[in-house]
This record gives C-alpha cells, sequence and structure tokens, in this order.
C-alpha cells in the first residue's frame, strides 16, 4: 500500500489546549505521525512518498472561501500585532449572535471559525493542514488511477473540521476532501466511513443533505464523550441527505463484541449503498490504552478491522485521524493496514 507523508506537518505544534479550566500539554503532537510514518516503514508496507500539490480547488469543493482565507491569514495577522503565542479562542457566537458579519478582531475571528478551546493555531496550521490535504488527495489519486488502496498519513487530523470551522484538533476535513474527490471523479457513490472514537461532526455536517456521500461514524456516546453536541443515532441525513448518515453511539466503557456488531452493520450499509469507492477515517483512539478514549480495542482487533474492510473489496483511502497513545499509534494504524493487505 503507498503512503503519502509530508514533514510540513511539524509545522503545527501546539503548546497547551484548556482542559477542565487548565491549561494542559497538547494531546495532539508531531511525534503521532512520526511514530506512525516508523512503524510504517518497519513493517515493510509499501513507498512512502511526497504529496502531489493539487491546488486549491479540491479543497474548496468543501470548505468556504471566507474560512479557507482566515486559515491562510491568521497567523500572520497575529505576529504583525506581535503575537508569538498559540492562538486560542476566548469567546464564541452562540445562538441568537450573527455570524455573517467578519469581525476585524483576531480572537473574535478565532471564535466566529472554531467550537473548541482545544485546537490551537500555530505558526505551521495552515502549512500542515494544506499539505495533509494533499496527502489525501494524492492518496485519492493513486486509487482512482486502480492502486487497491492508498495511505494518507499526515496531521493535524479531519473529521472534526466542517465547511467553515475548525475543532476537535483538525482544521480541513482530509477524508471529506477525498471522498468528494472520487465524486469529482465521475463516483455516483461513495462511502465514507469513521471508526476514530469521538464523532466526526465536521464531516457529518458536511454531507448531511447529499445522497452520493453515506457517511457513517462509530463512536462513543455524545451524551457524555466528546464532541457532545452531534452523534446520535436519530441523525439520518436530512432532504436529498436523508437514510445517508448513520450513527452508532456507543457507552464509553463498550466491549469490543459491540464495537464489531456496529461494524458489521456499517458495513453492510457499505454494500447495500452500492459504493464504488470507500473512504476510512482511520482513528485508533478507540485502544484500550488511549489516554483520552474509553474503547477497548487491542493489536487482534485492530487487524480484525483491516480484514473486514477489505472483504468489502472496494478501492480504499485511509486517512489518519485521532490516535494519543503515541507510543503505541504506530502499531495500532499498522495493525490495521496489515490486516487490510491480509498480513
Ligand atoms: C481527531 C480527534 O480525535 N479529536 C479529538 C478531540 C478531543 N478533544 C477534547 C479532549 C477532551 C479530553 N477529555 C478526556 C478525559 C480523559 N481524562
Ligand atoms: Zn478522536
Amino acid at each position: 500500500m503507498r503512503c503519502f507523508h509530508s514533514p510540513l506537518h511539524r509545522g503545527h505544534a501546539g503548546t497547551h489546549e484548556i482542559y477542565r479550566g487548565e491549561l494542559v500539554p497538547c494531546f495532539e503532537k508531531p511525534e503521532r505521525a512520526d511514530f506512525v510514518l516508523q512503524a510504517f516503514q518497519r513493517a515493510g508496507l509499501g513507498e512512502v512518498s511526497a504529496p502531489e500539490d493539487h491546488g486549491l480547488a479540491p479543497i474548496e469543493r468543501i470548505h468556504a472561501p471566507r474560512y479557507l482565507a482566515f486559515l491562510a491569514r491568521v497567523w500572520d495577522a497575529w505576529a504583525a500585532q506581535g503575537g508569538t503565542r498559540d492562538l486560542l479562542p476566548a469567546v464564541w457566537p452562540t445562538r441568537g449572535f450573527r455570524d455573517d458579519i467578519e469581525p476585524d478582531n483576531l480572537v473574535a475571528q478565532l471564535g466566529l471559525y472554531s467550537f473548541d478551546s482545544g485546537s490551537p493555531i500555530t505558526a505551521g496550521t495552515w502549512t500542515a493542514a494544506l499539505a495533509g490535504a494533499h496527502c489525501a488527495l494524492t492518496a485519492q489519486a493513486a486509487v482512482a488511477q486502480g492502486a487497491r488502496a492508498a495511505f494518507s498519513l499526515a496531521r493535524p487530523p479531519g473529521h472534526h473540521a466542517g465547511t467553515d470551522f475548525y475543532g476537535g484538533y483538525c482544521f480541513l476535513n482530509h477524508a471529506a476532501i477525498a471522498a468528494q474527490a472520487f465524486v469529482d471523479g465521475g463516483a455516483a457513490r461513495v462511502a465514507l466511513l469513521d471508526v476514530d472514537y469521538h464523532h466526526g461532526n465536521g464531516t457529518q455536517q458536511i454531507f448531511y443533505q447529499r445522497s452520493d456521500v453515506l457517511f457513517q461514524s462509530i463512536h462513543g456516546d455524545p451524551r457524555t464523550e466528546y464532541p457532545f453536541y452531534l452523534g446520535h443515532a436519530d441523525e439520518t441525513g436530512a432532504g436529498t441527505g436523508l437514510g445517508f448518515n448513520a450513527n452508532y453511539p456507543l457507552p464509553a466503557g463498550s466491549d469490543n463484541t459491540r464495537w464489531f456488531e456496529a461494524l458489521e452493520a456499517a458495513c453492510r450499509r457499505i454494500v447495500a449503498h452500492g459504493a464504488e469507492a470507500l473512504v476510512v477515517s482511520l482513528g485508533v483512539d478507540t485502544f484500550e490504552g488511549d489516554p483520552i478514549s474509553r474503547f477497548h480495542l487491542r493489536t487482534p482487533e485492530f487487524k480484525r478491522l483491516g480484514a473486514r474492510l477489505a472483504a468489502l473489496g472496494l478501492p480504499t483511502v485511509f486517512v489518519l485521524e485521532g490516535g494519543y497513545a503515541v507510543a503505541e499509534i504506530g502499531d495500532n494504524v499498522v495493525s490495521v493496514l496489515a490486516g487490510f493487505e491480509g498480513g
């Protein structure tokens, strides 16, 4: 399996996020990608290449122009004011406020385009996220050109980012960008499966009214788990998208039997959809040792996940999402990919 990776991810390196009223070190750190890269190479799974530059057009198919313009300029604007620390929002336009006028104040702009305080913007955030989008697009192109599967190894992750908002450590929704590229390449039906511990709220928002991209997410129940405000089982799509969104919220602490029942249900729907291609939002924060999550997958289960996805027989793009047990993230990701390859 080809792997696409850029060292530009290192430019996104937040120091702190707010957790229980305290500044704590970021869980989403550059070492994550290093460990995945090392494990991928050690396992001899395939060639690792730099992404091709696909330009902004395929990213603008998913994200709003004013949001992309904000991401591209915000750090330089901050630096021009003498700012050096990570950018974190502190105020948000909730119900009753206006979101149609972009304020001049930078912190107010941060709040307009974000939904949490856990996703610092640093000097290289835009460059890193853009490189990640190009990794996903290059992986998609490889698969569209006939590869059985490809892996986009990038960070920051993407599945919490929506049309015009960031959060949950995510800025550009790489998996959504890849799924859209399949559609724009002529696929009538695409499946996007999110196996990260957290609900893929950004991806759901992007495709909620569409029937061409089936979005499904298996995740910790939002009643207790981040991102809290989306990801319930009764969210099934709207308009022409009705019936093309499926959530499988599982109680925190759920056992692996239950997790694989949800996977089975999701796989059946992918087949029923008649999907021509599959994009997997591959978070491994379902690992039993993950510091911020509460499922119990381990190496045998990650292999089983990969093997089950391979049995769908679809051209498949894997996009790295979460996973915060840094020492084990590489082995966990490689277990899924090796399981897919039949190893
Ligand atoms: C891509 C991805 O996995 N994003 C996840 C973002 C989660 N951010 C909020 C973390 C809150 C931590 N709460 C866990 C309590 C464990 N002590
Ligand atoms: Zn996650």
